[in-house]
């Protein structure tokens, strides 16, 4: 009951923003206006609203049927109800209601039909990913394997992955916070296909040391064409990071399905030790599919046995862990794992020496039910070895 009044609440909230959103962005007042507008991108984190503007609207006064499609021509019905005309300057507005699940990364068709009968032609959106175009690797403040200098990347989270629509990213990087002269910069880096993140690889040497400013910006119609802030990060021998021995930094959570219906969506609840509660507060849903990116406080090193302690809450749960040399990757897999309370993996199983970085991948098949804590429900994550040896950040093992 607790968590049903919960998700209320944050339908509710969530419903506030979409509404700021489209007055500000929407278009739906400008002459023949729609909502969402053709082709473009759209965030699936909010409730969708569609909306036809007092331009469009035929037959004023009566009844307006609206019809979402999962398929061009419209022969796949997915939802559809109807809003009677009040006669507002805004037009006519409907929402499908808290029972349709936005899917992030997915195309969607719809049309919307007057009392008279006269259909509207097909328009297309395209439902983002859950956080994508943020600006993930290096991290703000975060750090560069001084391994990786010669061949150094910078990585994004994509924007929309499914079919449809293909995005591209533009970079640059500064060697001062004033970013007027970039020391490299790409635009219109196509997005990696069949990944989560797009990473470009800067044509330029780092100095061991050095700290630098970058930042992006997405290609995609819709999207905000603006700029990233400016992250910076050092360049360094990871293994003299010091920190906790435990996921200390949230870098970014891939829902695939069930995101607007999940009530644990905080990445931060990942971090630091365990301390999910009977109450069920500490610990993030991942969704069926999902996946989950983090960064240790302290670098790990391998050592016999397994290093890295995966805490999962709520049940047992089937799910893989992968460690890389940045916040994107590349993953190298450390094995699969159903996780009841806690499971252990260890870097000797993939070959690697030393990790800073964590992805965890639910292993659900993705045709259940959404529920409030779909997929795996992680805790924390802990190195749990007890030993460590700077020297073994000497060389890379990717
Ligand atoms: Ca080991
Ligand atoms: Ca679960
Ligand atoms: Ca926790």
């Amino acid at each position: 009951m607790k968590t049903r009044i919960k998700r209320t609440l944050s339908i509710l909230a969530a419903m506030t923003l979409a509404s700021c959103a489209q007055d500000t962005g929407g278009g739906q007042n400008q002459p023949g206006g729609v909502w969402p507008p053709d082709g473009n991108v759209i965030q699936s984190s909010r409730p969708i609203q569609f909306n036809i503007s007092r331009d469009s609207v035929k037959s004023s006064g009566k009844r307006h049927t609206f019809s979402i499609f999962a398929d061009s021509n419209g022969a796949k019905t997915i939802a559809s109800g109807s809003m009677a005309d009040s006669g507002s300057a805004g037009g006519v507005s409907w929402s499908p209601g808290s029972d349709f699940i936005i899917e992030p990364n997915t195309q969607y068709w719809w049309q919307w039909q007057d009392g008279a009968g006269n259909k509207s032609r097909i328009y297309t959106f395209f439902a983002s990913a859950w956080q994508g175009g943020k600006p993930i690797s290096p991290r703000n403040g975060g750090f560069m394997d001084r391994n990786m200098r010669a061949a150094p990347t910078l990585g994004v989270s994509n924007v929309y992955t499914g079919p449809g629509l293909n995005p591209t990213y533009d970079f640059q990087i500064f060697d001062k916070p004033s970013a007027t002269a970039p020391i490299a910069e790409k635009m219109g880096e196509p997005q990696a296909v069949g990944d989560n993140h797009t990473r470009y690889k800067l044509p330029v040497t780092l100095s061991d040391g050095g700290t630098y400013y970058w930042r992006v910006r997405v290609n995609a119609p819709g999207v905000d064409n603006s700029w990233s802030r400016l992250s910076s990060f050092t360049v360094t021998d990871v293994c003299q990071i010091d920190g906790p021995g435990y996921a200390a930094w949230a870098i970014d959570w891939v829902p695939k399905k069930c995101a607007n219906v999940i009530t644990h969506q905080d990445m931060n609840d990942a971090l630091g030790l365990p301390n999910a509660s009977a109450e069920y507060t500490g610990f993030i849903s991942m969704d069926y599919g999902g996946e989950l990116f983090l960064e240790l406080g302290m670098t790990i090193t391998d050592a016999p046995g397994p290093e890295i302690h995966v805490f999962e809450f709520v049940s047992t749960e089937f799910l893989e862990v992968f460690v890389g040399p940045t916040e994107a990757g590349p993953w190298t897999p450390l094995g699969a794992a159903f996780c009841h309370r806690v499971c252990e993996f260890d870097l000797a199983q993939g070959g690697v020496t030393y990790a800073r970085y964590i992805r965890i991948r639910d292993l659900d098949a993705q045709g259940y039910i959404c529920h409030d804590t779909s997929g795996c429900d992680i805790d924390a994550v802990l190195w749990g070895s007890g030993y460590r040896s700077p020297m073994m950040c000497g060389s890379r093992w990717w």
